[in-house]
Formats: structure tokens, sequence, C-alpha cells
């Protein structure tokens, strides 16, 4: 990959914590457990290395994941590293996803999982980075450090009741001054009804948490067009629309997190030359690249800026503006905006575009 897009600044808005794992971690981790005999190491390595897995198997793969990375110490230690990840690639600002989840034979709530994560971002701060997390503190880019603003968005699993979503909402208006900012509606597309998260959801909304929902990852019309009758933030994917929705997405303006690799991998889109970001970029229609869950599909950031430039033949001015415009769709407030925009000055100045 050019190195170009590696040095791009960038905007990160739509990665999953647990599916942004080192595959290194994984693999460490999953040694540690099968040597104490909690899981059969080999099984394990099997699965994760395996290379193309349906949406199904993804699913199936989390839940994995899951059993070797939910305790307070592996979430802080994988925060820790996959905010580094994003860094070290020039990410400039990094919205993080994750699920609070519960466990009491460890003595772990949904708050104690999100302080986890808090204690990961606040080891960046004391270690290589110069992180960005309280909405008061201005950026400060250090010669020699990378600067990365960081937000969290607190995700709703399908498979949860309408009381756990509105605990999770609860959640994160409690640790609204601690970086958290929004909510998130992800897991397994074909679980769950979408009026089950609808009262957690406009509740986050009315006390001004932002809201972003996974959308049309799979072909579901009725909820489709309530999803976009809601009015999110911002949606996730969009794969499976059909023409009433796109004529309702492109009139709403809603911008949609664009993660290429992803929907190649998990076969939601056939190959990324028919994929739908060519449509909504020609019609300017706001959309980010994103890249869901690096760990998983062994992508990142710069993977992806690189395989839209060259499958849709974007050179690299069209590919700084396309990187550059996602500050304006971020859920941090707009002191940080202002940051960002500062930011993508300054590197217009430095980059070189032949
Ligand atoms: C829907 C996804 C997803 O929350 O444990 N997740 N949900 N579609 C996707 N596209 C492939 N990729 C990840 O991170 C993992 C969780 O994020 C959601 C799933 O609920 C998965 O269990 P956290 O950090």
């Amino acid at each position: 990959m050019d190195c170009w897009f590696r040095n791009l600044p960038k905007i990160e808005l739509h990665a999953h914590l647990n599916g942004s794992i080192r595959n290194s971690t994984l693999l460490e981790l999953a040694r540690e457990l099968g040597e104490k005999g909690t899981i059969i190491f080999s099984d394990f390595e099997y699965v994760i290395r395996k290379d193309d897995r349906s949406l199904r198997e993804v699913f199936k793969l989390f839940d994995l994941i899951h059993i070797v990375t939910t305790d307070h110490k592996t979430i802080t230690r994988i925060t820790k590293e996959v905010v580094e990840d994003f860094a070290a690639e020039n990410v400039v600002y990094l919205e993080l996803r994750t699920t609070p989840k519960r466990n009491d034979s460890i003595g772990m709530s949904k708050r104690s999982y999100i302080e986890a994560v808090l204690e990961g971002l606040r080891s960046v701060s004391s270690s290589s980075l110069d992180i960005n997390l309280s909405s008061n503190d201005p950026a400060k880019c250090v010669a020699g450090t990378k600067m990365i603003y960081v937000r969290l968005l607190l995700s709703i699993d399908r498979r949860e009741s309408t009381a756990a979503a509105m605990e999770t909402v609860k959640l994160a208006l409690e640790m609204k001054d601690m970086g958290v900012i929004g909510i998130d509606l992800s897991g397994n597309p074909t679980v769950g009804e979408w009026a089950t998260f609808v009262p957690a959801l406009k509740f986050a909304r009315e006390q001004g948490l932002s809201v972003t929902l996974h959308c049309g990852e799979v072909p579901n019309p009725v909820e489709i067009q309530a999803m976009l009758d809601f009015l999110p933030g911002r949606i996730g994917h969009a794969c499976c629309f059909q023409d009433e929705e796109w004529r309702k997405l492109k009139s709403s303006m809603i911008p949609v997190e664009i993660c290429l690799t992803s929907n190649i991998r998990t076969e939601t889109i056939s190959s990324v030359d028919v994929h739908h970001f060519a449509e909504l970029y020609k019609e300017n229609h706001p959309i980010v690249l994103c890249t869901d869950d690096s760990g998983v599909f062994s992508t990142s950031l710069s993977n992806e800026y690189a395989i839209a430039s060259s499958t849709f033949g974007l050179g690299k001015p069209e590919m700084f503006q396309l990187a550059r415009i996602a500050f304006d769709f971020i859920f941090a407030e707009n002191q940080v905006k202002m940051e960002l925009i500062k930011m993508f000055e300054s590197a217009a100045r430095t980059l070189e575009y032949d």
C-alpha cells in the first residue's frame, strides 16, 4: 500500500472494540486459556485464522472472541492497543464503540466494563500518545508523538431486551463527562426487533446523546424504513437497500459509515466494484470510510482508503477531501471539529499529491 494513505490524517467513526483486536493478542489470550483448559486452543485458532466468513459465522466468531477478552484486565489492554494502532496510522479522531457486558461470575457490571475501557484510554495517554479525552482540553500536537481524539459510543446488542438497552443508555448518560458521547445499535441483524430498541434510543436522543444504527446489513425493508424515519445521526453499512430506501436515505442526507472490506468479507456485497460507495460518492451523499472490525477482517483505515482510491479511480486530492469532510459527521462537540479542521489544513500544506 502507498504510504501516502498512512500519512493522510483520518477520522474513524465505525470501529468495534472487540472486532479491532490485534490477531497476535487474540491468539496469545486464547493460548493462555487453552493452557488453563478453559477452551480448546486448536479449535479457536482455526476459527481465528479462517479468512472468509459469512455474516452468520462472524457473529459466532464474536461469541468466541468475547470468551477470551471479557475480563477487566484484558478489556483495558485491548483498548490501549486498539487506540495505539489507530493512532500509529494517523487516525486523528476515533469514535470507538463497544457493547457494555455483564458477567456476574467475575464481578463485571456494564459500568465496570466501561470503566475498564476508560482505564485503557488513560493508559494510552500515560505512554506513547497524546490522547485527548476531555471535552474542555484543547488538542495539543506534540512533535514526535501522535495526537488522537477518542470518544466512546456504547453499543446495544440486538439480542438485548428493552430494559437492557435502557440500562446501557443510562450508563452512557452517567459517563457523558468521561468521553461517552453516543449510542450504537449493532449485533446480528437477523436477531431482534427494531421496536424493542426504540424506547431506549428515543430516550438517548432526548437526553442529548447521538445515535448511530447498523442499518440494512440484511434485506429488511420494513426495518430499514423505520430506522430512516427515526433520523439517526448516522447509519452504518446500508448494504441491502432497495429503490424506496435509497430515495429516503438520499433525501434525509443521513451520513453513511462505509465499511468496504467488511461488506465484502461477510458477503453482504458481492464485490467492491459494485459497492454503493460509488453511487453515494457521485451524488455527494455524506459518507465516511471506516474499518468496522480491523482485526477480524485484517484491514486498517489506511487500507480502506487505498482500496477506495484504486477501485473507484479517485486521486489523492479527492481522497484528502473525503478524509477531511468526515469532521462534519463526528458526534463530538464543535471545539473538536474546529481542531480537526486545523489539523487537516496543516496536513494539506505538507502532504504531497503526485
Ligand atoms: C453488526 C457488529 C458487526 O461491542 O464486543 N459488531 N454488529 N454488524 C457487524 N458487521 C460485521 N461487527 C461487530 O465488539 C464486537 C461486537 O460488535 C458488534 C457485534 O455485536 C459484536 O459482538 P464489542 O466491543
